[in-house]
């Protein structure tokens, strides 16, 4: 009872990508809306990073960027709120697979929470093979350690920046 996730503040951490319609304003945006997120607060943000896209080469750059919250929330009501966030945004259902998006905000981690489940995978199963989610993520959090993985802050080392460039905070 007194460890249910309804009463007890869990770290979790939130990528946020784009690349249409002026992504580094999307991003922004996006960090406003998740400040609004009911029993939840936003208690660090990485700086913004323009980043070549993973996948299609033929889309734009993508703007990409970490936050950290706390949060009464559990995680599959965290998710369905940043989908929200997402829906009104104006996300429509990608045309192609790995083509390019108005927002995606993705949960990391959810404090030492593992889901298999078809909708929320945790910790997220990319996140440690792509620079552009470690390097952002180690700014905020770089002792970190990811389930079987390592500490972000060396992962985010051994990634490296290729393709990566800070362009904002
Ligand atoms: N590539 C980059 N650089 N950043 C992203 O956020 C991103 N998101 C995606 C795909 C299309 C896989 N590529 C990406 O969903």
């Amino acid at each position: 009872m007194l460890s249910s996730p309804f009463e007890t503040w869990t770290p979790a951490y939130i990528a946020l990508g784009s690349n249409l319609n002026d992504p580094a304003a999307q991003l922004s945006a996006a960090i406003e809306y998740t400040k609004q997120i009911q029993n939840t607060r936003l208690v660090s943000q990485s700086s913004l990073y323009k980043s070549v896209p993973l996948g299609p080469q033929d889309q734009p750059d993508f703007v990409n960027a970490v936050v950290g919250v706390l949060t009464k929330l559990d995680a599959q009501s965290l998710l369905a709120a940043l989908q929200a966030i997402e829906t009104n945004m104006g996300r429509v259902p990608p045309a192609q697979r790995w083509g390019p998006r108005v927002i995606d905000l993705d949960i990391l981690l959810y404090g030492d929470l593992r889901s298999d489940d078809a909708t929320l995978q945790l910790p997220h199963p990319e996140m440690h093979r792509r620079n552009f989610v470690m390097v952002p993520l180690a700014e905020i959090a770089p002792s970190l350690v990811i389930l079987r993985q390592g500490s972000v802050g060396r992962l985010a080392e051994t990634l490296g920046i290729n393709g990566l460039e800070k362009i904002a905070l």
